[in-house]
């Protein structure tokens, strides 16, 4: 059994050999224990970013630590996903316009793709005209939209706004990332917020489930 608390260290220290030894003892043991993983190496992720404000890391650290997480949740997305689901629907994905910050936009994704859903991902600085042609092309019934910096708020206002000014009224839409509160969900005029992936994943699974 894989002990999480070491990964969660080994990630908080980017040790990457650690990681990738410890992820492969997750895969070899049939990958039951994958969604502990993952959380672990979320929880791994928290401690770089108090290292980084403590002044220990620095940009360059994130930025490797961004590439690690995205290899962990890249390794743990086949163990995660049930292969009896069929597609659930389709969502769009983007970071927004001005943001480009993607490591908890890659979780996200990861944790909705495990739950069968067909995700197009825009990647990051997103803005609305890209995403409504997305949504056009795509026929997704769901938006999701992450953003980390403050400023982020106004352009997910910009985008919603948009995409409902082009006619997708029936599209769902659901923000996340730091920022996001339910007063911001409110102003943004999305349908619900979280700023917690997995939750956020089950949403999305409820909403193409019904
Ligand atoms: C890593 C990092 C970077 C990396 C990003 C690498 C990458 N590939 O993403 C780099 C070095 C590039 C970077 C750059 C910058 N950064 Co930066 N960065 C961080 C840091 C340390 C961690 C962010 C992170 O990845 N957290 C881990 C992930 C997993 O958390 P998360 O994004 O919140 O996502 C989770 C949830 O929110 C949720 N979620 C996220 N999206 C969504 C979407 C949906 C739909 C749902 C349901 C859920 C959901 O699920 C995720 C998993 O739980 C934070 C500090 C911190 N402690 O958070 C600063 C931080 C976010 N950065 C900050 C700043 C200011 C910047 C820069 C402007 C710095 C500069 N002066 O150049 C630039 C941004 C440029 C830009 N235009 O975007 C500030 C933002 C301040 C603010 N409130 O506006 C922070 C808070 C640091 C600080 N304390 O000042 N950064």
């Amino acid at each position: 059994m894989a002990n999480f608390e070491e990964l969660k260290t080994a990630m908080g220290d980017l040790d990457e050999v650690l990681v990738l030894q410890i992820l492969g003892e997750v895969a070899a043991d049939g990958g039951d224990s994958a969604t502990e993983a993952l959380a672990a190496c979320q929880a791994g992720m928290d401690i770089v970013g108090e290292k980084y404000e403590s002044g220990e890391y620095f940009v360059a650290d994130l930025i490797f630590a961004g590439d690690l997480m995205a290899e962990a949740a890249a390794l743990l997305k086949p163990l995660l996903a049930d292969t009896e689901t069929i597609s659930l629907g389709k969502l769009v994905l983007a970071t927004v316009k001005g943001d480009i910050h993607d490591i908890g936009k890659n979780i996200v994704k990861a944790l909705i793709e495990a739950a069968g859903i067909e995700v197009f991902d825009l990647g990051v600085d997103v803005g609305a005209e890209a995403i409504v042609g997305c949504l056009q092309e795509s026929g997704a019934q769901v938006l999701a939209l992450s953003g980390v910096l403050t400023f982020a708020v106004e352009s997910m206002t910009e985008i919603v706004a948009a995409v409902k000014a082009a006619g997708f009224d029936d599209v769902k839409v659901i923000v996340g990332g730091a920022p996001v509160t339910a007063e911001y969900c409110e102003i943004i005029g999305a349908d619900a917020w979280s700023i917690n992936a997995a939750e956020g994943a089950g949403i999305c699974r409820d909403w193409l489930s019904a």
